[in-house]
């Protein structure tokens, strides 16, 4: 028997589990562009030789937990391209079984969330490929790291994660409070933007692209009369801000403190911060932060995943370092 099978374009509706058990010398498996809903437990038990496993462009909406028991040797996974209208379920433990996977494609689906855990099983994982990801949320890499993804597999996404880890931008405006909830809603080890070198500021611009996105920058002290050489400015952490982008061109980081003509009194005590001021849509923005009101609630939420947790206290337990107190 040859060692590749290529049923693509089949018309397979259904496959009973067990129906490959004779076929223990095969390497390739092809079954792409047919027309499997869900795959069962144990659907490909006995390909114990199987090294490439191709079910793109199906329209596979339930992956039960255990359905590739049995490919100890599968290197490549390609479930690309199979929900857009429907759903996909990733149960916990449908990776089972795949301790040699080094690649796998769930691109172009539309899954709603990675489940904590979910990727568990794939201890040899070296590649994960997200891009195209349909649906609410639009699922990436951030996503994936967060549901217990190993950050040594190299991921893509729409996001260009590789381009901006550790950083990531929500899809959303909001207030300051609220995109610190975000960030801190994102797993373990992720919070508002804290931004400590030039480098960093670039990634972090590149993930906010066109938008203002909050940081995790907070004026200590001072009031609105405080000019904006004696501001002191930490990070939400207490740590000092080393590094510094303001708009110095603006004069920022500046309060607003100003008398319009007809006497009225504008007097806005300026103690937030976001990185590319209003009116950037369709350009480029500079990655420059100017000082804003937190009530504000046109910026995206900035997030920078893997900090280390801190001890909070019995109370708290661990957490982030932003935002709890
Ligand atoms: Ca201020």
């Amino acid at each position: 028997m040859s060692d590749g099978l290529d049923l693509f374009k089949s018309g397979i509706k259904g496959i009973a589990p067990g129906a490959f058990e004779n076929m223990d010398q095969l390497e390739r498996l092809d079954l792409g562009r047919n027309e499997l809903t869900e795959l069962k437990a144990s659907t490909f038990r006995g390909l114990r030789r199987l090294r490439e496993l191709t079910l793109r462009a199906n329209d596979i909406r339930e992956i039960a937990a255990g359905a590739f028991l049995g490919l100890r040797a599968l290197e490549f996974l390609d479930l690309s391209d199979n929900t857009r209208n429907h759903e996909t379920d990733l149960k916990p433990g449908c990776f089972a079984g795949l301790g040699k996977l080094r690649e796998l494609k769930l691109g172009h689906n539309y899954i709603n969330s990675f489940q904590d855990g979910v990727f568990r099983d794939l201890t040899s994982l070296e590649m994960l490929d997200l891009k195209g990801m349909w649906g609410y949320v639009g699922l990436g890499c951030v996503h994936a790291f967060a549901a217990g993804l190993s950050t040594a597999v190299a991921c893509s996404d729409n996001y260009n994660y590789e381009q901006t880890a550790p950083f990531f931008a929500g899809n959303y405006r909001m207030d300051y409070a609220q995109a610190v909830s975000y960030c801190a809603s994102l797993g373990a080890g992720a919070e508002i933007a804290v931004i400590e070198s030039a480098d960093e500021n670039e990634r972090a611009r590149r993930a906010c692209g066109r938008s203002a996105c909050w940081l995790g920058l907070e004026e200590v002290g001072g009031d609105v009369s405080t000019p904006a050489e004696s501001q002191i400015w930490r990070w939400c952490d207490g740590s000092e801000a080393a590094y510094l982008n303001w708009d110095l061109a603006q004069g920022e980081p500046q309060n607003k403190n100003k008398t319009s003509g007809n006497g009225e009194r504008w007097i806005f005590d300026k103690r937030n911060a976001i990185m590319n001021c209003c009116g950037t849509t369709d350009v480029d923005s500079d990655g420059e932060w100017r000082a804003f009101l937190g009530e504000w609630e046109d910026a995206k939420p900035l997030c920078r995943l893997f900090r280390p947790r801190v001890w909070l206290g019995w109370h708290n337990q661990w957490g982030s370092h932003c935002g709890t107190g």
